[in-house]
């Protein structure tokens, strides 16, 4: 395998994020141009004066990656290079569903021939774990401290796919890092289409979720496997495939090994918040057919 994306970076042992990104570049065999807003994966891989990247990369600021994105996708248009490869972002669910989420509609809008990788770990890690707009109910985060006053999260976590068909946008899909080989096959499938492309990727994180740093697939796997995190595909508005679920399991076994969710076993509202849980985890395996 040709690395894309080197060894050596910053990542905390267990990290998900290196695991997204090389195998999203080594689908595209790395003809790419990479746009990164602030973020994880910018600390980790382009601190000066080392960078872990062998392909062109850019840091934008946290709110205008899809901007900077669809201005060089126009450039490489105009200049007529843009066989020379995809533009591709990689950026964390903070900087897609909230603080960038206007740039990205804007992207969207144009339809911009941008593949857009949000690599969602559920809150703002980089600076230690605040809740953001994918942050599921319940967890744990330091601006919804779980206490006498907070369960955790109150509010949902948003439907950024949902987003993404609304604005039209040709090819979206989730995906895991516990399926990389799925992982490949949608990168390549994306870039068949022309315009935008989204596709989500969840990737747990070692610290702000509270797991052990060999556990990082386990906690995906079940993510998935309680229908938490429906995996499905959609292509031009229209649903196509979804992974199903043997055995579905209940949400607990999801929660109870993450420290970001410890309160909800013992918290006043947590069998409430768990309830809640469960029935986002059944509307998702109802709503998707996934269960085999
Ligand atoms: C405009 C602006 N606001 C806040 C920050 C501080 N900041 C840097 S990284 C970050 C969190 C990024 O979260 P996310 O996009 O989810 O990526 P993650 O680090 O979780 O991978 C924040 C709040 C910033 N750099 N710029
Ligand atoms: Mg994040």
């Amino acid at each position: 395998m040709k690395f894309f994306f080197s060894s050596g970076h910053g990542a905390c042992p267990g990290c998900s994020l290196p695991i997204a990104v090389k195998n999203v570049l080594y689908a595209l065999e790395g003809k790419c141009f990479v746009v990164n807003p602030t973020g994880c994966l910018e600390i980790i891989s382009s601190q000066y004066d080392r960078s872990a990247w062998g392909v062109p990369y850019i840091h934008s600021l946290f709110e205008n990656a899809a901007a900077v994105a669809a201005g060089i996708e126009a450039a490489l248009k105009a200049l007529k290079r843009e066989d020379e490869g995809h533009v591709v972002v990689f950026a964390g669910d903070g900087a897609t569903a909230d603080i960038g989420v206007g740039c990205l509609s804007g992207m969207f809008d144009r339809n911009h021939d941008v593949l857009y990788i949000c690599l969602d770990n559920e809150a703002y890690q980089n600076t230690g774990n605040q809740q953001s707009g994918l942050t599921p109910p319940g967890s744990n985060t330091t601006t919804t401290p779980a206490g006498k006053l907070l369960p955790g999260k109150v509010g949902k976590k948003k439907d950024m796919v949902a987003f993404a068909l609304a604005h039209g946008v040709p090819y979206v899909a989730t995906a895991s890092v516990a399926y990389p080989t799925d992982i490949r096959r949608k990168v390549k499938r994306a870039v068949e289409f022309e315009g935008s492309k989204y596709i989500q990727i969840h990737c747990p994180c070692v610290t702000g979720w509270g797991i052990n740093s060999n556990e990082t697939i386990k906690v995906a796997k079940l993510a998935v496997e309680t229908a938490l995190y429906p995996i499905v595909e959609y292509e031009n508005g229209e649903l196509v495939r979804v992974r199903k679920i043997k055995e579905r399991k209940p949400v607990e076994e999801y929660l109870k090994i993450q420290r970001r969710f410890r309160h909800l076993f013992k918290h006043p509202k947590g069998k409430e918040i768990i309830e809640e849980l469960q029935r986002i985890a059944d509307e998702n395996a109802k709503r998707f057919g996934l269960d085999a």
